[in-house]
């Protein structure tokens, strides 16, 4: 009985649909055009979580927008540890390589289950709003000329 049993399983197998994965880096893809893609991993900072969410900015006020990205998983199966790892990231992209900026430098960091990032250029502030799955916004300043870099609010 036990070895039908294992010839039925085998053959739904043989009939199932199968997947196959070639990479599974979070990665950029630049279009060279002509139908012609470059891929680039991205940094191991990017590597911890399921990346959910990016915003391109300029934090630095230096004319050029930064990379920030944020991710985590906290309701996965039963049998998979959560992903909780990622403070969120900011890159530099400087001749076609990203330079990480630490956190202690920018100020960014998230604190939870982070799904969005979104950027507001208001009158008088600009500021980084990053959404968590069952928990508080994290939301940081972009501060001006004089003390560059973020602030929590
Ligand atoms: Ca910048
Ligand atoms: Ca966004």
């Amino acid at each position: 009985m036990a070895a039908n049993k294992e010839l039925v399983v085998l053959d739904k197998l043989l009939e199932a649909l199968h997947h196959k994965a070639d990479m599974l880096y979070s990665v950029f893809l630049h279009n060279n055009g002509n139908g012609d893609f470059g891929i680039k991993k991205l940094p191991w900072q990017s590597q911890l979580p399921p990346l959910n969410d990016f915003e391109f900015v300029d934090i630095n006020n230096d004319g050029t927008n930064e990379i920030i990205i944020v991710g985590n998983l906290y309701n996965v199966e039963v049998e998979t540890q959560r992903y909780d790892a990622s403070i969120g990231a900011v890159f530099n992209f400087i001749e076609g390589e990203f330079v990480d900026i630490h956190s202690k430098d920018t100020g960014f960091f998230t604190t939870g289950d982070a799904r969005e990032i979104i950027s507001i250029d208001g009158n008088a502030k600009k500021i980084l709003i990053v959404t968590n799955n069952n928990g508080p916004l994290d939301v940081f300043e972009i501060l001006q000329k004089q003390e560059p870099g973020l602030s929590s609010l």
